[in-house]
Order: structure tokens, then C-alpha cells, then sequence
């Protein structure tokens, strides 16, 4: 058998995803996600110019031959555009794989190492006393982790902080079309101050740990906006409070700056969702800089990338900490579900539920239920396409912020 059919199809229902097709020369359908948040369409290039003619004909079952092929053969290695089509074909053709075999795609990973996989969700506030609510709504629904991400007193829209109040349904979405709804023609423009933050966030977590006791487990995200030596001052100022992990502190790419974080404190450290190869994570791994990785399978190169970078974490006691925005489509977030379920160095799953809009043209078989996700036991990754709804939701231009400095330098987002 092999493959015979490669589509690369757009959808933007409530936001844009990129999904790959993969048709069997026996009608096999197989589904991935290539999305790259803001810069889509070189995605959907690259998918269709320069790799699916070159599937054709293949045979679907070498599936990390047809990797090696993709990563070696074009002898420009790496980067988010490349390696999340590869994650694109790779996720399909486990999809295939399964579907093949009459088995959820964990199965062929190793099979269940537990029942279920602990998820965190986003807590955000303009205000402590919003954020209090909502954190407390969900330890009222079981859940036992919280992204906690606030609003900083002097600054306007920060990152991580939703558009919905108390007691609304949770929004936030990062990736912002223009205000009518239409594309955007630019990332809108925030402002940023490392010194108000620093001051500020502590002593959120000293009240919400006075609030709420220790049983929560409770997770922030700086999204690489500190310099090595801020970065160690808030991992050691937060330290008194028990964070499940501080999150990309400072700029991933350089990888050395969190030897200074780590000499400064014990508070556990999550990094590489903007990462896409194990390149990325070799000195963070092997010195041991982090303990969660927190790439997607859609950045990194697909369940055989994930894969193996999870696998070289796990030999240094290193945990999975799988990336699961909205970014993701519902096909990239199966797909990191089964490989949570089946390694043994799982930590956590990141879960920010896709809207209604999604999930009528994403149909999932994925559960989350008293704080714990399941990849469910359809053959395959899980998740089927509606392709006729997908084409009524046209690609729509939208962005992720950037940042400047009060001053006006531009900064990190
Ligand atoms: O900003 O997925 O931990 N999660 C994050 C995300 C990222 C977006 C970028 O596309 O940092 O919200
Ligand atoms: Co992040």
C-alpha cells in the first residue's frame, strides 16, 4: 500500500489551524496539524510546494524512515516551519498506523502507563479578587493545577490574562484577527516592565498560597521576558510558595542562562515551546537546567520528534510537560494525549479547551474530567476533520502580540 492523496487544508473556525490530509492507495484517512501560530500559510508552502509531491508513492508504514527523509533530505535542517510539517506527516501517518491496527495510537507507543494525565488549565485576573474566583471555580470542578497569570498594576493587556470576567465561560486567546473580527494587516503592540512585574507577582502567590492553602498545585508562566539575573531573583523569591514550575523565565534560546536561575533556587523550571528539535534541549537536558519539557508535538517535529526528546529527558529524570494552547489543533493536542499516556517520565498536560466553533469541525474523542484528560479509545490519534464546515471558516489573518518597553524599545512578547 502506499500513500496516494496529500491535502493541506485551512481552516479558521474562531482562530486559523493548518491540517494535513493523508490519503491510502486503500482509502485509509490519516490527520495532522502543522499550525504555526501568526505564520501559517509558510506552513501550508511548505506542505504543499515542496514535501507532499514527494509522498506520493511512498509507503505509508515507514514512518520514521519518511522522517529521516524529510529532516536529512532537504539539507536545510530545523526550524518551526520545517519541523512542524514534518510533524504534520508524522502525525498522520501514525494516524494511519493506528487506524491500521484497530488501535488508539498509545497502544502502539507502549500502551497505558496510567489511567489518566493530569491536566493544568489557565487562571488569569485583572484583579486578585477575579483571579481568586476563578482559581476557586475550578478546585470546585477537582481540578488540582492552575496556570496563575495577573495583571500588573501601570500596565495595560499583559500576556496570559483573559478578556472574560468571573463567572463568564474562560477566553483567552492570544492570536488576535482585527477588532471587527476581519484579518489583521498587524500584531497589535503591548507594553512591558520587567521591574512593576517583579514587584508585583510574589506577592500574588504569598496571598494565593495564604488563600488557598498547599494543595494546589500552582504554575506561572514568564514567557522569556526576564534577564538571567531577574530570572533568579523571582524562581528564589518565589521558592517560599511552592511552584509546580516556573516557566520560561528567560529567553529559550539561550539555553546557558538558566545555569544562573538554577544556582539561585529550587523552584522547578519548564522550557522549549518554541523549541522544534532535540538540538534545542541538549545542554538543558544534559546539565540538567530544567525539569519539564514543554514542546508540542506539532513545534517539534511530531510524535517521532517528541518522542525522542522526551525519551533523552527521561534518562536525566527529566518530565513531559506537553504544550496545549489553542495554537494546537485539536489533532496536535490527541496526538501529545497518546504520548503522555504512554511514556513513563509523564509530568503534567497543559489543557486550554478549543471553543465550540472548533470543535464542530474538529470532532474529538479526547476527555477531561474531574481535572484528568484521556486520549480516548478510537483507532488512531481520535480526531476527525469535517472537511465541508472547515471550508465555510476561510483563513483569516491574526497575531500574536509584541511588546515594547515603556520606552518604546522593542521587546519580548
Ligand atoms: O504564547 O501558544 O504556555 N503557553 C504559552 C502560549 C503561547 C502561544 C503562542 O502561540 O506561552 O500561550
Ligand atoms: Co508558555
Amino acid at each position: 500500500m502506499s500513500i496516494e492523496k496529500v491535502d493541506v487544508i485551512v481552516t479558521s473556525p474562531g482562530r486559523n489551524f493548518v491540517t494535513l490530509k493523508i490519503t491510502t492507495s486503500d482509502g485509509i484517512v490519516g490527520w495532522g496539524d502543522g499550525t504555526l501560530n501568526g505564520r501559517e500559510l509558510a506552513v501550508v508552502a511548505y506542505l504543499r510546494d515542496h514535501v507532499g509531491p514527494t509522498l506520493i508513492g511512498r509507503n505509508e508504514d515507514n514512518i520514521e524512515d519518511t522522517w529521516q527523509y524529510l529532516y536529512r533530505g532537504p539539507y536545510w535542517r530545523r526550524g518551526p516551519v520545517t519541523m512542524a510539517s514534518i510533524a504534520a506527516v508524522d502525525m498522520a501517518l501514525w494516524d494511519i498506523k493506528a487506524k491500521k491496527a484497530g488501535v488508539p495510537l498509545y497502544q502502539l507507543l507502549g500502551g497505558a502507563s496510567r489511567s489518566g494525565l493530569r491536566a493544568y488549565v489557565h487562571a488569569s485576573g485583572a484583579t486578585y479578587e477575579d483571579l481568586l474566583d476563578v482559581i476557586r471555580g475550578y478546585m470546585a470542578q477537582g481540578i488540582t493545577a492552575v496556570r496563575v497569570q495577573t495583571g500588573i498594576p501601570g500596565l495595560g493587556q499583559v500576556y496570559g490574562v483573559a478578556s472574560s470576567k468571573p463567572g463568564e465561560k474562560y477566553n483567552y486567546e492570544p492570536a488576535l484577527r482585527s477588532a471587527d473580527g476581519t484579518a489583521a494587516t498587524r500584531p497589535a503592540e503591548e507594553t512591558w516592565d520587567s521591574r512593576a512585574y517583579l514587584n508585583y507577582m510574589p506577592g500574588v502567590f504569598k496571598r494565593l498560597r495564604e488563600d488557598l492553602g498547599t494543595e494546589i498545585r500552582l504554575l506561572h508562566d514568564g514567557h522569556h521576558r526576564l534577564t538571567p539575573i531577574e530570572a533568579a531573583r523571582l524562581a528564589r523569591e518565589l521558592e517560599p510558595c511552592d511552584l509546580f514550575w516556573l516557566e520560561d523565565p528567560t529567553p529559550a534560546e539561550d539555553q546557558t542562562a538558566l545555569r544562573l536561575v538554577r544556582r539561585a533556587s529550587t523552584t522547578p523550571l519548564a522550557t522549549g515551546e518554541v523549541f522544534n528539535s532535540v538540538f534545542d534541549y541538549q545542554t538543558l537536558i544534559t546539565e540538567r537546567l530544567i525539569d519539564y519539557v514543554r514542546s508540542s508535538v506539532t513545534h517539534a517535529g511530531g510524535v517521532t520528534g517528541l518522542k525522542r526528546i522526551l525519551d533523552f529527558a527521561g534518562i536525566y529524570g527529566i518530565k513531559s510537560g506537553i504544550h496545549g494552547p489553542t495554537d494546537v489543533s485539536p489533532i496536535g493536542m490527541a496526538a501529545g494525549l497518546h504520548i503522555d499516556m504512554a511514556i513513563h517520565n509523564f509530568g503534567i498536560q497543559e489543557y486550554m479547551p478549543h471553543s465550540e466553533e472548533t470543535l464542530k469541525v474538529f470532532h474529538t474523542s479526547y476527555t477531561f474530567k474531574n481535572g484528568f484528560l484521556h486520549p480516548g479509545d478510537t483507532p488512531g490519534l481520535g480526531v476527525e476533520l469535517d472537511e465541508e464546515l472547515a471550508a465555510a471558516y476561510p483563513y483569516t489573518a491574526a497575531y500574536l502580540p509584541v511588546n515594547r518597553l515603556t520606552d518604546g524599545t522593542m521587546y519580548d512578547w
